[in-house]
């Protein structure tokens, strides 16, 4: 296992799991769409989780929540990001920008981006070699179908085994474009083209992934899989989340992809306690 992670200027310990937190500078996000829309709310949130303890922020866009149509284009998803990537270039902690667009890649990584977050894995024409050239980590992450439609028939005839050997493909892609392990991060991507079953399924069998020997991101902040488990709606969705981030660190998560900076950090900070052993 690479024991840093390498993310533009930034060299991340993996000894303990890392938040990143989540800055939605969207009007239709799922669970905050239009909070964090204003540039000026926006850096003040992303200001605000680095205070809280964010190792990483994620700034995203353009919604990929289930239904949503793909309406962004370029152009205005760079419109949103780009007035709140400006002010947090030198922040104290990588920026990764969550988009699927080679264009909207190559501009974020020229505007001080650290680390590309891509749902759809660098499959686009272009994505791979945008982040080559560069010094910035990536995510890889598995989704079956389009956000438009992956919720509508997700099928496995096994979730593990077929989600492992696409994120090994993947990988073997982007370190083949010239993007060494120490800059890669893979994600199985939790509640996209997964029913509530696969979801469960893969936080069982996360160590799976963490043996390819990269960092594994776990993002299940507030999704609607903890939605048909308690009955609550996404505002009302902290408990829930607080529990599948632990069991996902406990599962070998590297990174927890989360809303709520603060809570989950105490809640590591419990299980940090647990499994330091005496001298
Ligand atoms: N989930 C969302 C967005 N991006 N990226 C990774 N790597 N893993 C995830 O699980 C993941 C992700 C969805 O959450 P959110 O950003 O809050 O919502 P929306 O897509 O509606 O903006």
């Amino acid at each position: 296992m690479t024991v840093q992670f390498h993310c533009g200027r930034f060299r991340l310990a993996l000894d303990r799991p890392l938040i990143m937190g989540v800055v939605n500078i969207t009007p239709d996000s799922f669970s905050d769409g239009g909070r964090f829309l204003e540039p000026a709310a926006a850096i003040e949130h992303a200001r605000q989780l680095i205070a809280e303890g964010a190792d990483i922020l994620d700034l995203g866009a353009e919604s990929s929540r289930p239904g949503a149509a793909a309406v962004v284009d370029a152009d205005e998803e760079l419109r949103r990001l780009l007035p709140v990537l400006r002010e947090l270039r030198d922040a104290a902690v990588p920026v990764s920008v969550d988009t699927i667009k080679p264009e909207v890649m190559r501009v974020a990584l020229s505007e001080g981006a650290s680390m590309i977050n891509d749902v759809n894995a660098l499959r686009a024409p272009g994505a791979l070699e945008a982040v080559a050239g560069t010094d910035a980590a990536v995510c890889l992450m598995h989704m079956q179908g389009t956000p438009g439609t992956m919720q509508q028939h997700p099928s496995y005839a096994d979730v593990v085994a077929e989600v492992q050997a696409f994120l090994r493909d993947r990988m073997e892609a982007v370190r083949a474009a010239g993007i060494p392990t120490e800059r890669i991060g893979i994600d199985p991507g939790f509640g996209f083209g997964k029913t509530l079953e696969h979801n469960l399924e893969l936080l069982r069998h996360l160590r799976d992934f963490a043996v390819l020997g990269v960092p594994v991101l776990a993002g299940w902040s507030r999704k609607s899989s903890l939605g048909k488990l308690t009955g609550k709606p996404a505002g009302e969705r902290l408990a829930a989340s607080i529990a599948a981030a632990l069991i996902a660190a406990q599962n070998g998560a590297g990174i927890l992809r989360v809303h709520d900076v603060a809570a989950t950090r105490d809640a590591l900070s419990v299980l940090a306690a647990v499994e330091k052993k005496p001298k």
